[in-house]
């Protein structure tokens, strides 16, 4: 749900982190949060990250996701410009298969913190569940949506182990 009044920010170091982070997409439509897309680079780009990081809660945005691969800045950079929540998703796109995108995000120096997720596709898609659970301290159809979508995959999950353990 890509809106004008978006509520999260999904920011990429690269067009080509799209792949791993369409998981996230897909998420925040189906739990209808509000969101924009970004590429934005700590390296490449750095004035316009600085500047759309600055300006991201006097337009709305509520918590930012920063999704990036190699010695990934992008996530810590935009939590240093906001006190805005900043979640961080590694991804794996280096020779490092994301240890090194991992270890970058995640070891935030005291003071500066990046709730960093897994790395990868399950990061994304977790990256917008714990970014539903933040909006949901404050939107309540949002609470309702996020307890659906766990109670669905509890469901499912149970559903899943009922077949294989009754051998279908
Ligand atoms: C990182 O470098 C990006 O987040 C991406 O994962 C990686 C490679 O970027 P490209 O060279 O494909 O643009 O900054």
């Amino acid at each position: 749900m890509a809106s004008l009044e978006p509520k999260v920010a999904v920011l990429m170091g690269s067009a080509s982190d799209a792949d791993v982070m369409q998981g996230c997409r897909d998420l925040l439509e189906s739990l209808e949060i509000p969101y924009e897309m970004k590429v934005l680079s700590a390296h490449r780009t750095p004035d316009q990250t600085r500047e759309y990081v600055m300006s991201a809660a006097a337009k709305g945005i509520e918590v930012i996701i920063a999704a990036a691969g190699w010695a990934a800045h992008l996530a810590g950079v935009a939590a240093a410009y906001t006190t805005l929540p900043v979640i961080g998703v590694p991804i794996d796109s280096s020779p490092l298969h994301g240890m090194d995108a991992l270890l970058a995000t995640v070891q935030m120096p005291p003071g500066i913190p990046v709730a960093t997720m897994a790395v990868g596709s399950g990061g994304a898609r977790n990256a917008a569940i714990f970014a539903a659970e933040i909006l949901a301290l404050k939107f309540s159809p949002i609470a309702q949506r996020v307890a659906a979508y766990r109670a669905e995959m509890t469901r499912e999950t149970l559903r899943k182990a009922q077949d294989f353990e009754s051998g279908k």
